[in-house]
Parts: C-alpha cells; structure tokens; sequence
C-alpha cells in the first residue's frame, strides 16, 4: 500500500478547543500522526511518499471559491483585528443560524468565521491553512496512484476532513480529504465511488458534499446523532436528495456499542457498497471507535482493527483510505497500522 504523507503537519498544532464553558487542551494533536508513523517503522505497510501539487482547482470542485480564500487568508485577516491576536488562536463565536442570511458575506472577519463555521472546537493557527492544503494534497495524490492502478493507498494526514463541507469547517476539520480522493478517483477514470466512513462520527461534510450526486454513495456508521457529535446530521432517514437520492445511508449506533455489533453493522454497509457497484473506494478511517478513546463510545479492541481491514480488502475495490479520528493518542499508530496490515493480507 503506498503511504502518502502530510510533511506539513506539524504547522497546524493548535492549544485550545471550546468545550463546555472553558478553553480545554486540543485533542487533535500532532503527535497522533507522528505515532502512526513510528508503528509504520515498526511494522511497515508499503512505501512512504509524498504529497503532489494539487491546483485551486482541484480543491474548488468540492469547495466553494469564497470558502477557500477565507481559509487563506484568515490567519492575515486575525492578526488584523488585533495585533495582539497573533498570540491566540482563531475560533468562531457568533453563528447565523436560522432566519439569518446566509447569501451575504460580511465585511468583519469574526462574522465571516461563523459564517463558515459549525463549533468552537475547531481552532485555526498561523499553519493551518499550510498543513490542511498539504494534508488534501496527500489525499489527490493518493487517490491518483490508485487511479493509475495501485491496489491501495493511504493518505496518511490531519487536520482530517470528514467534517468539513462545501463552505464550512468545524470538527477540527477544514478540508474534506476523503471527499478530495473520491472526486480525484472519479477524474482518474472511477464512473461510480463509494465513501465508506467508519470514524466514530458522523461523517457530515462528506455527505453534505455529495447529496445530491448519484454518482458518489456515501455510507457512514457512526454514533447516534441524538446524543453524539457532530448532532444536527446523521440519521438513518437522510438518503440524499434529487439525483442523489438512495445515495446516502447512515447507519447511527448507541454510544455503548459493542465490537460485535459494530461488524454486524459493517456488514450491512458493506453489502451497501457492493449493492451500488462502485469502481473505488474510499474509506474515512477513524480509529476512535477504541474502546480506550477519550471522546467516543464504541467498543472496538486493537485486534478488531485486523478483522476491520480484512473485511474491507474483501470488498475487492481499488481503494483510498484517509486518516480521521482516534484520540488514544498511543494507541493510534497500532490501529491504523493494523487495519492497513488486516487489508493487505486479504487484498489481491
Ligand atoms: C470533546 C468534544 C469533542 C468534537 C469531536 C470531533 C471529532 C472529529 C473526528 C475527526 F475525524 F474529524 F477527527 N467534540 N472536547 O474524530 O470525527
Ligand atoms: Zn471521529
């Protein structure tokens, strides 16, 4: 499996998130990738690669123009506030909810924030744009290797993605990497593609994107809305809209899911996915469906992430993963490595 990774990491490392009345410690931190990466040396996976140019264009078919020049420049635009801005990080505190318009972009940036924003939880940094342009970089670029006939890639980065939509961050996510690599698959020649996200949330950017499509399924097991982030999207009822109708299914778990359970689940997708006859996949990999994450609510064992692997190489697709969540910061580099290791036992 070719690994491409995001050597521009490191320059969104952000201090705090929002979280219930106070500024908490970010739990999306660098130091998850770099242990992914040292379980790789230990058990390596395939060849360590880098990122290709990858045009505003190519980011501007799954984001909206306005969106992408607001991630630019924030950081210019934050420091002009106030000077003093330039020692804090950026996060959003007033949202146009409903009733208010959405159609006109204000002039003051901490509008603009909220208006391409859904939480306080997703801070921005003086690298953040730097790291997620490189971060869906790795994504265009592994889902090009396997459009060219690479059985597998992995696009080894964060901030992740899945989050993200058209024209809005939040989830610590501001550029939709898996929805980049199915889009990439689609121009490599791919008439029909799969998402499949298997991240403890719902994968809501993802599916805002492809809505109404019908040539991109989008498939996301995940915990139950009602009572798990990111709350306002991920029902079972949502199954796209015009053309894309029948091309969404969510299948929301109770916080509390057992491992077993869980694969039933997976299956169900799975024969989802068959169903629909794509010519790749995507998976949105998360591994914060351990039963050891500090945010989440699954049940899944380090060895669960073998069996995850191999059930998704039987699947027999050309196939792009993207690195998600997964908080036991240890642990991270263990499950991914043994997904991907789970896959190429079974991969042809
Ligand atoms: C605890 C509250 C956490 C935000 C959860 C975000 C989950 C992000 C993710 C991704 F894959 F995008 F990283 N609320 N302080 O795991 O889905
Ligand atoms: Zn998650």
């Amino acid at each position: 499996m070719r690994i491409v990774h995001n050597p521009d990491h490191r320059l969104h490392t952000a201090r705090h998130e929002m979280y219930r009345g106070r500024l908490v410690p970010c739990h999306e931190t660098p130091d998850r990738l770099d242990h992914v990466l040292a379980a790789l040396q230990q058990q390596p996976a395939g060849p360590l690669c880098l990122p290709g140019a990858v045009s505003d264009e190519t980011l501007a078919v799954v984001h909206r123009p306005g969106y992408l020049a607001f991630l630019a420049g924030a950081w210019d635009d934050w420091v002009a506030l106030d000077p003093a801005n330039a020692a804090l990080d950026i996060l959003p505190s007033v949202w146009p909810v409903r009733g208010f318009r959405h159609d006109v972009v204000p002039h003051h940036f901490a509008a603009r924030l909220g208006l391409y924003s859904f939480d306080a939880g997703s801070p921005m940094v003086a690298g953040t744009w730097a790291a997620a342009r490189a971060g869906a970089a790795c994504a265009v670029t592994a889902a090009r290797a396997v459009a060219a006939g690479e059985r597998s890639a992995l696009a080894l980065t964060r901030p992740p993605g899945h989050h993200a939509g058209p024209d809005f961050f939040g989830g610590y996510c501001f550029l939709n990497n898996a929805a980049l690599a199915a889009q990439a698959l689609r121009e490599g020649g791919a008439a029909r593609v799969a998402v499949l996200d298997v991240d403890y949330h719902h994968g809501n950017g993802t599916q805002t994107i492809f809505y109404d499509r019908d040539d991109v399924l989008t498939v996301s097991l995940h915990g139950d809305p009602m009572t798990e982030y990111p709350f306002f999207l991920g029902h079972a009822d949502e199954r796209g809209e015009g053309a894309g109708v029948g091309g969404n299914l969510n299948l929301p778990l109770p916080r509390g899911t057992s491992a077993a359970t869980w694969f039933d689940t997976l299956d169900h997708a799975a024969q989802a996915v068959g169903r629909f006859q794509p010519d790749a996949l995507v998976v949105a990999l998360g591994v914060d469906t351990f039963e050891g994450d500090p945010i989440s609510g699954f049940h899944l064992r380090s060895a669960d992430y073998l069996r995850l692997g191999e059930r998704l190489a039987r699947l027999g697709l050309p196939t792009v993963f993207t690195m998600e969540g997964g908080y036991a910061v240890a642990e991270v580099g263990v499950h991914v490595v043994n997904v991907l290791h789970g896959f190429e036992a079974r991969a042809r």
